[in-house]
């Protein structure tokens, strides 16, 4: 590193800040993201100076906010949690506070919080997340415990896929923009050169052309939550042409007969006329991964979708009718266009992370209930097999979330949070969780404090140095804490002694990687290369070879009785179609992740402004379906069903699939004119519904909604969601 530059890192890649304050990506890295173009807005003015409470006048997320000292706020919040505590019991906390923070494994915001909630007592916490939320819980059913955790976090890696494969069906597209971020950093993006080294032909089956990079492969247009019916349609004629293999479905399968069996009457002509692709396409696509070594893999998007475990299933089970599970580049995979370390490769230790301790408390719900839960206390809930109760939260605790840029039915939400006697919010910036707490506390950014970053099968440790100081009073989250234990009498638990620095050395010092630098040394190179580090891996090579999998059977479970057991009608015991069904509004929405930032992080950031159009988020559309509603590129317009409606900036282009309109998520909540509109700026949640995937996994299923789109006439309000809601 040059004299006076730092090293640092993000979400969405390494990089360095010049002692001028310049931001560049780290050197090391072959195709650093653009995200890094919103960096500095860690320092905008939008960021929350002193800790603020709301005056109480109109209702959380209607109220302006007074500055008062440290000291007086410490106070509010220990008295707060010990009355909540005494009064109503430890799971009247919630503390779930489900978001991505920052990257650094030592001021991780999640980690800091449950380790302090969980030794003052417990709290109610969230299962699962709102990426994987159907994964999560059908995965363990059909491939095991273990077998989730490879298909998850292992995977075959992509080395592999680029010598090995012949075919990859990418279900849900292999989109490069998201691939740029990885949960906890990765120092070095590599698959753009990987896609473009593999030998392998690509088809992207998606409703958007640009879910794979130009040139790469070909786009197969397919209607949205219709992809069982293909992959169905696919298992049928790999049957009917005598290319399924029978003796894998029987020797490593339970419910392979079963699944035979049940894609009998579903024919190409069958899902042709559901899914929108020719008959005789999908029989050619069948022959072209009969002939090969093909890749089945289904994009995280699907699964955020109703009846989003069934992708999952259905693309396993026509993996498992070709037979090459377990065989170097064929088989499954999840997530190759989700995350930029699906493939990644992998590390023979874990991470030098912040511990944690047991929460006491049993209370839990699966992560995108937030709002039932705090409108429906003592109601009940189905989850994976069990009947379990909403507890009665008094005090709602979160730090490194913005659950109204994240939840679906902003305003059912907004609903939501009048109900807890308390609401705290740590946060950098006024977000439109900030604005719907009691008490907000302003902590530091990664500028502006020590850290490690690292991700799973990560090429390098890389030393996170603080290059300003803290904004306003803004302070880091391990001293918020620190000070709150401080006044419940459980400081010592919660420091064990060490400062932030002392935490950074003895975090590195017992990380098991070997050969390792001593501390100083990393430091002062800004990085260290993760020795051990492996990428070829292939996913479900030893069950292939004969190890069985943790499922009752050993098996894959193309039929698992334990979900027949549970009587799901919506998620029966093997995968199923279900129908979208007759809409009340003509258009897809896509609410897909946003090209130009990390969900509605930094979105008053430089690349993520460039993004916008007409000062708002850009909703792109068929040109045809916006001739017929008379739109032109440019137009302001109104995006409204049942649930809300939203102003966006309108983008005409061929990307988009007729009848398919696509509105990225983060743009920040803006609920200033409600007359007009739920968000006069582009947030998609205020027109996506609040529901689960299934009673089973109860995943989130914002990725689409059914939407009309029409040009908006006069003038649109201005846009405030920036402006601190602080003064008189
Ligand atoms: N419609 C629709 N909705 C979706 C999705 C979708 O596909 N469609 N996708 C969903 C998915 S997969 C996800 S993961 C979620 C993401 O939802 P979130 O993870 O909640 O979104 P972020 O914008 O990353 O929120 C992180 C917040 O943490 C703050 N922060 C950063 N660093 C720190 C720190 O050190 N301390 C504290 N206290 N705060 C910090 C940031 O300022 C930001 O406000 O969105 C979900 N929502
Ligand atoms: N730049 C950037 N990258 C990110 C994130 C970000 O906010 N910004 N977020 C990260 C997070 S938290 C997550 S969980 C992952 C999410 O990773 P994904 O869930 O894979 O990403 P999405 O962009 O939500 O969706 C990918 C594509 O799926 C397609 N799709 C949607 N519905 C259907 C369908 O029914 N059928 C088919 N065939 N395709 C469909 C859409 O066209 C969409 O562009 O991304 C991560 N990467
Ligand atoms: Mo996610």
């Amino acid at each position: 590193m040059s004299v006076g530059e730092s090293s640092s890192s993000s979400h969405w890649g390494a990089f360095r800040v010049s002692r001028d304050g310049l931001v560049s990506p780290r050197p090391g890295d072959p195709d650093p993201s653009p995200l890094l173009g919103n960096i500095l807005a860690q320092r905008h003015r939008a960021r929350v100076a002193r800790p603020s409470i709301r005056r109480r006048s109109a209702g959380r997320g209607y109220d302006s906010y007074e500055e008062i000292a440290w000291d007086d706020a410490l106070d509010l919040v220990a008295e707060a949690l010990r009355e909540t505590r005494e009064q109503h019991g430890d799971n009247a906390i919630f503390g779930g506070s489900y978001g991505w923070a920052s990257a650094g494994r030592f001021h991780h915001a999640q980690s800091q919080l449950h380790r302090f909630l969980a030794l003052g007592g417990g709290y109610t916490r969230s299962r699962n997340t709102y990426s994987l939320g159907a994964s999560e819980v059908v995965l363990p059913h059909i491939v095991g415990k273990r077998g989730t955790y490879g298909v998850l976090w292992q995977s075959t890696d992509w080395p592999v896929i680029a010598e090995q494969t012949d075919l990859i069906v990418a279900f849900g597209g292999l989109r490069l923009s998201t691939t740029d971020v990885t949960p906890g950093g990765r120092a070095t993006h590599t698959v753009r050169s990987q896609l473009a080294a593999a030998k392998a032909r690509v088809v992207s089956v998606s409703p958007l052309r640009d879910d794979l990079p130009a040139g790469r492969g070909e786009w197969l247009p397919i209607r949205p939550g219709t992809d069982v019916a293909l992959m169905f349609a696919l298992a049928h004629q790999l049957i009917a042409d005598g290319r399924a293999d029978l003796d894998f479905l029987d020797r490593y399968t339970v419910g392979g007969d079963r699944f035979v069996d049940s894609v009998r009457s579903r024919t190409p002509a069958w899902a042709a006329e559901i899914c929108g692709i020719p008959a005789e396409r999908i029989v050619a696509l069948a022959r072209e991964m009969a002939a090969g070594r093909t890749f089945v893999a289904v994009s995280w998007s699907l699964q955020r979708a109703p009846h989003g475990e069934q992708p999952l299933w259905a693309g396993i089970a026509l993996a498992a009718v070709l037979g090459q599970i377990g065989l170097p580049g064929g088989g499954f995979g999840h997530g190759y266009g989700s995350t930029g370390n699906t493939g990644g490769g992998r590390l023979p230790y874990g991470l030098p992370t912040f511990p944690q301790v047991l929460n006491p408390v049993n209370d839990f719900i699966p992560v995108a209930k937030i709002a039932d839960l705090l409108l429906s206390p003592g109601e009940e809930f189905d989850y994976d097999g069990g009947r379990h109760t909403y507890p009665d939260v008094k005090l709602v605790y979160w730090a490194g979330g913005n659950p109204f840029h994240h939840h679906q039915d902003l305003n059912r939400l907004r609903r939501a949070f009048q109900r807890p006697s308390t609401v705290i919010v740590h946060e950098p910036f006024w977000t439109a969780t900030a604005r719907h707490a009691d008490i907000v506390l302003p902590v530091t950014t990664t500028l502006e404090r020590d850290d490690l970053g690292i991700s799973h099968g990560d090429t390098h440790l890389v030393a996170m140095q603080k290059a300003f100081e803290p904004y306003g009073e803004a302070r880091d989250e391990y001293d918020i804490f620190g000070a709150l234990a401080q006044r419940l009498g459980y400081e010592r638990a919660f420091t064990q002694g060490r400062t932030s620095d002392e935490w950074l050395r003895h975090l590195y010092d017992r990380w098991r990687a070997a050969p390792k630098k001593p501390f100083d040394e990393f430091w002062a190179d800004g990085e260290m290369e993760a020795p051990g580090r492996r990428d070829d891996a292939v996913l479900f090579a030893d069950f292939r070879d004969g190890q069985a999998l943790d499922t009752p059977s050993g098996r894959i479970e193309l039929y698992s009785s334990t979900v027949a057991g549970f009587g799901y009608a919506d998620c029966p015991g093997y995968p199923d179609f279900f129908a979208p069904g007759e809409k009340a509004y003509p258009l897809v929405l896509i609410c897909n992740q946003p090209r130009s930032r990390l969900h509605s992080q930094l979105d008053m950031g430089a690349f993520s402004q460039a993004g916008k159009r007409s000062g708002r988020e850009p909703v792109r559309l068929n040109p045809g379906d916006a001739a017929a509603r008379g739109i032109a590129d440019g137009d302001v317009v109104l995006v409204r069903n049942d649930v809300g409606s939203v102003l966006a900036g309108a983008v005409l282009s061929e990307d988009c699939a007729p009848g398919v309109a696509q509105l990225s998520t983060g743009a920040w909540w803006d609920s200033s004119a409600p007359e007009v509109a739920t968000c006069v700026h582009g947030n998609p949640n205020a027109v996506t519904a609040d529901v689960g995937t299934s009673r089973l996994a109860q995943g989130c299923t914002g990725q689409v909604t059914w939407v009309e789109i029409s040009r908006f006439e006069g003038a649109p309000p201005p846009v405030v969601a920036y402006d601190p809601p602080v003064g008189s």
